[in-house]
């Protein structure tokens, strides 16, 4: 009798056991769907992006969650726009720390951020990105050598980008097209250069390559930005970074010439991106797992809150704040990380970290609901 007590016990802490052990893996804890974010969440998203992606030794983001090599060159420009992002959000000093940290990182990794190196700057696109996040960074923390930085880059890109013939900027070192990524964000830093220096000359930049894109890589009537122009030939590849950098262009010259033109580019384009680039419910599109396109939902997401903030459009908030919250729920339990595809849970293997940014982006930038 004994001994059956014990066997049955025993078979039963086995079965309880394997039970336990079979829960955990078939059924995956998933945290509910419809959450509202907070503030404290908006900071415990980036704790949990920089557990997963940061380098503290190298001060620099991996690619992916194996931790092994760089995230590309130009991402990490986004992700110190982030850290940017959380420290006017929170004004809390370890995120001021970790801009000196991660300019820190990429100073050293990147050649000193020598402009004529060709092995590190192979496209005009990426180094436009640090232009504009150095000359943020100096906004944010006054440190001189940022702009500086920012300032010979600039004068870097448009002596070789910039053509003087038909207007516009060349995307690529051989020339072969004038994309929205290197000419929106062009007028980005100039007017930013501008708003710093109060030269002119930025703002004339700033307003004749934003006149160009206009022409060239727009369709006024839908709100829509071509990605590129290629032998006069506008190639609609719709992204949200393009859409984006557009707004945030436009954004920038409103408020500088006060011009209400400006205004309306800027919420053509935001409509656009909400009314025909986004799925029945209003979630923006998930963006592919190459050329970085996790990515571009935090670029867009940096530039609609410039619209709302200094444009005064707050009727964008419940569709940012509804994709946040879809993206916020569907994090990955384990990892805090968020995906790419706000509607489908994060997957629980190998995630890159420009599919996990957009979200901590978002949340970094648009404020909580009530
Ligand atoms: O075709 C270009 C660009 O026009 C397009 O938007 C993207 C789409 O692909 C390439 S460039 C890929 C990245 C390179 N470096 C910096 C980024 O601006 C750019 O997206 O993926």
């Amino acid at each position: 009798m004994k001994s059956w007590i014990l066997i049955s016990m025993v078979a039963l802490a086995g079965i309880h056991l394997a039970c336990g052990k079979d829960e955990h893996k078939d059924v995956p804890i998933t945290p509910p769907k419809e959450v509202s974010f907070t503030a404290k969440d908006a900071t415990n998203a980036l704790n949990y992006f920089n557990k997963a992606y940061y380098d503290p030794a190298k001060k620099l983001y991996f690619p992916t969650t194996e931790k092994n090599g760089v995230a590309a060159i130009w991402t990490q420009a986004i992700y110190w726009d982030m850290i940017m992002n959380a420290y006017l959000r929170t004004g809390d000093d370890q995120w001021k720390i970790m801009i000196h940290d991660v300019f820190e990182g990429n100073y050293q990794h990147y050649d000193h951020f020598n402009w004529e190196n060709r092995q590190v700057w192979f496209i005009h696109d990426d180094m436009m990105w640090w232009i504009i996040s150095l000359a943020r960074a100096y906004q944010i923390t006054g440190t001189e050598e940022y702009l500086n930085y920012s300032k010979s880059g600039f004068e870097r890109v448009w002596n070789e980008s910039y053509d003087a013939v038909d207007g516009g900027m060349w995307w690529d070192f051989k020339k072969s097209g004038k994309n929205a990524c290197i000419n929106f964000p062009t007028v980005i830093a100039a007017a930013t250069l501008y708003n710093i220096t109060k030269d002119e000359m930025y703002l004339t930049k700033a307003k004749s390559i934003f006149e160009w894109g206009a022409n060239n890589l727009y369709d006024s009537t839908k709100g829509r930005v071509a990605d590129n122009n290629v032998n006069g030939n506008k190639g609609w590849s719709d992204y949200t970074y393009n859409q984006g950098t557009f707004i945030g262009a436009a954004t920038l010259l409103y408020k500088i010439t006060g011009d209400s033109k400006y205004l309306g580019y800027a919420v053509k384009a935001a409509d656009y991106t909400k009314m025909s680039m986004c799925d029945g419910n209003g979630i923006m599109p998930p963006e592919g797992d190459w050329n970085e396109q996790g990515i571009l939902k935090a670029i867009f997401g940096h530039y609609i809150m410039n619209l709302v903030n200094e444009g005064k459009q707050d009727q964008y908030l419940p569709w940012l704040r509804k994709n946040i919250n879809l993206a916020w729920g569907n994090r990955d339990a384990a990892r805090g990380i968020t995906y790419r595809n706000y509607n489908v849970t994060c997957p629980t293997g190998i995630v890159q970290s420009y599919e996990s940014s957009s979200t901590v982006m978002l949340m970094q930038v648009c404020p909580p609901g009530e």
